[in-house]
């Protein structure tokens, strides 16, 4: 063939950058399933569902637009179990002149890619990936000389570019942020709308058989999957999130409550990064909610803030400090994970209940996975590596160039401040504002050291302590260290205390 273009499991977009200029008389597109992808991590059983059957559909859905697919399935006898093991079996099958993929979401695949060359003989072509609105050159200019980098000045410069929710030169509603609105805990509703669930056909029932045989020891299973896995139902989706639940989206961002895992939130990263929606797209459509009408400002402002600005952002910054990013540790933390984020066997009710919903769904929302298992792990000194392993492994969206940003940078700090100005880092008190976690716990959130009291209260203070000479000059965190410097020397002792006991608990593997 003339061009033997590669499709990766999360460049599931016909418009994908790579396609352009295809022509199905004289190329072949190929797509396969490698056990080094779905060996990388042990990924959770949904996520390996959703992506592989995505895969299979969108090989169908390339075939009824005319496109000649290759694909290879994870349990063909001669799959040779990576990207350039099979890459070069196509070579030797199809003889092409030239290869061309999209740049992948991972630098771990770019470093492989670059090698493809010498190890084909043929020249390979990697692409843009033009699905993201801000290319590498627009961020590397935009972050360049920069003292600070502050995602609040991306993303006014990103409503500029794209035109959206503007007026004129001025940001619609006369602010360019309304997330002050946005910071309410939520009440249980009954009458929360239902989630479009999605039955799994023939294609997604075989992957759940295999994914079982295969994979059945990986975190959760495959029952009750019910996520879009074509552009259509992912379409669908979006639609319903626009209707039923964007309205509302500002007013529950950042709350948390007991059954009910999903609030107002989308449930549209996973479409989103493998490939099934397009971001620009969907946030056109949620300023057209607005502007007719159906739904408030800090709704729509919060939801395109998060695509157009924070998905972008930690993009950029993924590509601009990989490959050192990654094994950044800041804090030098360097606990093993518990084993409770596996089972959520915990008597912290926060950490079960969302590690529970975690397994049951492969999902948690932004704020479940920052201010629970992301605070916790960095209060109680987890190691960020491992850490950045089990979110990757645990999420459907999971995939390091939006993974790990979120991880190592503005959820653990272990990047020094390159993310965020200050640690997220909170005590029971947080928790309990924005949550009913608190009010079934076995733990009292108003006691603040010995038997009973809220790990997270002496956590707390005690990692401040603990990390005094990294964190005690950052100005954003000048209060919270004057008012431990004012305590008196009994009461820093306590906590001290109380912390030491449940972090040995913690090393001792004893029920915490
Ligand atoms: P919504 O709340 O409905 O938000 C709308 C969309 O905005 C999302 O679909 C997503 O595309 C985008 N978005 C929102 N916040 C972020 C963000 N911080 N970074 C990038 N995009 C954002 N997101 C992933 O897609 N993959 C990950 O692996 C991932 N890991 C995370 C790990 C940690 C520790 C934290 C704190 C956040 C992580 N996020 C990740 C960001 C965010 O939590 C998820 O995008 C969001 O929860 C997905 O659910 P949703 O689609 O219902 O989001
Ligand atoms: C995540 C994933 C998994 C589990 N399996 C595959 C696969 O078998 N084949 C494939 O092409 N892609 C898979 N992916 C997505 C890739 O890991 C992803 O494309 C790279 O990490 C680059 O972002
Ligand atoms: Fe979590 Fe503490 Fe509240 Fe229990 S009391 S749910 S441990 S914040």
């Amino acid at each position: 063939c003339r061009n033997l273009i590669l499709v990766l499991g999360d460049q599931l977009s016909p418009a994908l950058s790579s396609l352009a200029g295809c022509d199905p008389a004289r190329d072949i597109v190929l797509m396969c399933e490698v056990a080094e992808e779905t060996g990388y991590v042990r990924h959770h059983q949904k996520k390996l569902v959703l992506i592989l059957s995505a895969m299979r559909h969108f090989a169908e859905e390339l075939r009824a637009l005319g496109h000649r697919v290759c694909y290879r399935q994870l349990d063909a006898p001669d799959n040779r179990g990576s990207f350039t093991g099979e890459l070069i079996r196509a070579v030797e099958a199809f003889e092409p002149e030239r290869i061309i993929v999209t740049e992948p979401g991972e630098y771990r695949v770019l470093e492989a890619m670059r090698e493809w060359a010498t190890q084909t003989g043929r020249p390979v072509e990697i692409r843009p990936d033009d699905r993201f609105l801000c290319s590498h050159e627009t961020f590397q200019v935009w972050a360049t000389g920069r003292r600070e980098m502050v995602m609040e000045f991306f993303y006014r410069d990103m409503r500029r570019r794209t035109g959206l929710l503007m007026e004129g030169d001025k940001p619609v509603g006369g602010r360019w942020n309304f997330d002050s609105e946005n910071r309410k805990p939520a009440k249980p509703d009954l009458f929360r709308p239902k989630r479009p669930r999605f039955s799994p056909d023939a294609i997604t029932r075989a992957v759940m058989d295999l994914v079982t045989n295969r994979f059945g020891d990986h975190m959760g299973t495959v029952d009750g999957f019910f996520f879009p896995v074509t552009r259509q139902q992912a379409e669908e989706a979006a639609d319903r999130f626009l209707d039923d639940f964007l309205p509302h989206f500002g007013d529950t961002q950042d709350a948390m409550l007991r059954g009910d895992p999903f609030l107002n939130h989308s449930l549209l990263s996973f479409s989103i990064n493998i490939g099934l929606l397009e971001p620009m797209a969907l946030c056109r459509a949620a300023e057209r909610a607005y502007l007719e009408g159906r739904a408030p400002i800090n709704a729509v402002e919060g939801f395109i803030r998060q695509i157009i600005g924070w998905r972008e952002y930690v993009r950029g910054i993924y590509w601009l400090h990989m490959p050192d990013y990654v094994s950044m540790n800041f804090l030098a933390a360097g606990r093993p994970l518990p084993s409770f984020f596996w089972t959520g066997e915990t008597n912290m009710n926060c950490l079960a209940t969302v590690i529970r919903e975690t397994i049951d769904n492969a999902y948690a929302h932004h704020i479940q996975r920052l201010m629970v298992t992301g605070n916790f792990a960095m209060l109680a000194g987890l190691d960020p590596h491992a850490l950045h392993e089990w979110y990757l492994e645990v999420y459907a969206d999971a995939f390091e160039w939006v993974e790990v940003p979120n991880v190592i940078g503005m959820s653990q700090f272990a990047d020094g401040g390159i993310m965020g100005s200050k640690p997220y880092a909170a005590s029971g008190a947080y928790i309990s504002k924005m949550s009913d976690y608190c009010e079934s716990c076995a733990y009292d959130v108003r006691r603040k050291t010995g038997e009973g009291a809220c790990p997270f209260n002496a956590l707390y203070w005690d990692f401040l302590d603990r990390n005094a000479e990294k964190l005690s000059r950052n100005h954003r965190l000048a209060q919270p260290y004057a008012a431990w410097r004012r305590m008196d020397d009994s009461q820093r002792d306590s906590y001290r205390r109380s912390a030491r006991l449940f972090l040995e608990q913690l090393d001792a593997g004893s029920d915490v």
